[in-house]
C-alpha cells in the first residue's frame, strides 16, 4: 500500500511541480524550492510566513474514508469515490500565479467528475465546504453567473477517469490566495456547467479533501 501511495503521490506531485519549473526556464525567476519538499503520506505542508520568494507548495496526500473526526479526505458517496481511493492535491504559487493539480486513483473507470477549490473545510455534512473559492467574490450567492463562476476566477479541477480509474487535472490562475486561502477541494458528480444560471454547478458532492 505504501508503494502504491508513493507512486500516485510522485505522479501527482511531479505533474504539478514540473509546470513552474518548465515555465521558469528562460526567465529570471529562481528555480522553485518545490523540489526540496519531500511529501509524506497524509501530511499538509504550507508556506512558511514571511518568505519573500515563492512560497513552498501546499501538498495534500490522503486516502478517502467515510467521515470521521480528523479525516482529511472524506467520501460521501462510496459508489463513486470508494473508501481507500487515493488523492493528491498540490498547489504552487509562483510569479503571481497559482497552479493547482489534482490526482486520483481507485475511482470507477471512464467517469466524469467535477472538482473545485471551496472556501471552507470539509465536514460531516457535504455542505460544510461552503461555496466555491472565488478570487473576485460574486455579490450574488450562490454564484451562477459566468462572470464570476468560471475557471479564471475559481479553481476548477474537473477530470475524467481512465480505464484504470485514475485521473489528473490542473488549473492555473493569474492570482494568489492572499490571506484567505481555500480550505478544501470538493469532488462532484458531473463536469462543471458554464452557462448563465448554472455556471459552476457540477451536481452532488461526492467527496471532499481538506486542503
Ligand atoms: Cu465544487
Amino acid at each position: 500500500m505504501r508503494r502504491t501511495r508513493a507512486s500516485l503521490v510522485t505522479a501527482g506531485v511531479t505533474t504539478v511541480l514540473a509546470l513552474p519549473i518548465l515555465t521558469a526556464c528562460g526567465s529570471s525567476g529562481e528555480s522553485p524550492a518545490a523540489s526540496a519538499q519531500t511529501p509524506s503520506a497524509s501530511t499538509t505542508s504550507t508556506a512558511s510566513p514571511g518568505t519573500t520568494t515563492s512560497p513552498a507548495p501546499t501538498i495534500v496526500l490522503a486516502e478517502f474514508a467515510p467521515y470521521h473526526p480528523g479525516a482529511q479526505a472524506i467520501t460521501y458517496d462510496p459508489a463513486r469515490v470508494p473508501a481507500g481511493a487515493d488523492v493528491a492535491v498540490v498547489s504552487v504559487r509562483d510569479a503571481g500565479r497559482t497552479r493547482t493539480a489534482l490526482a486520483v486513483r481507485g475511482l470507477p473507470p471512464n467517469q466524469k467528475f467535477g472538482a473545485h477549490a471551496h472556501a471552507n473545510a470539509c465536514g460531516e455534512d457535504p455542505a460544510a465546504a461552503g461555496s466555491h473559492y472565488q478570487h473576485r467574490a460574486d455579490p450574488k450567492q450562490p454564484s451562477v453567473n459566468p462572470d464570476y463562476a468560471n475557471p479564471r476566477n475559481e479553481i476548477w479541477l474537473d477530470f475524467t477517469t481512465d480505464a484504470a480509474g485514475s485521473a489528473r487535472s490542473d488549473s492555473t490562475v493569474d492570482w494568489t490566495f492572499g490571506d484567505n486561502p481555500p480550505k478544501s477541494v470538493v469532488i462532484h458528480a458531473e463536469h462543471t456547467a458554464t452557462d448563465p444560471g448554472h455556471a459552476g454547478q457540477a451536481g452532488g458532492r461526492l467527496a471532499c479533501v481538506d486542503f
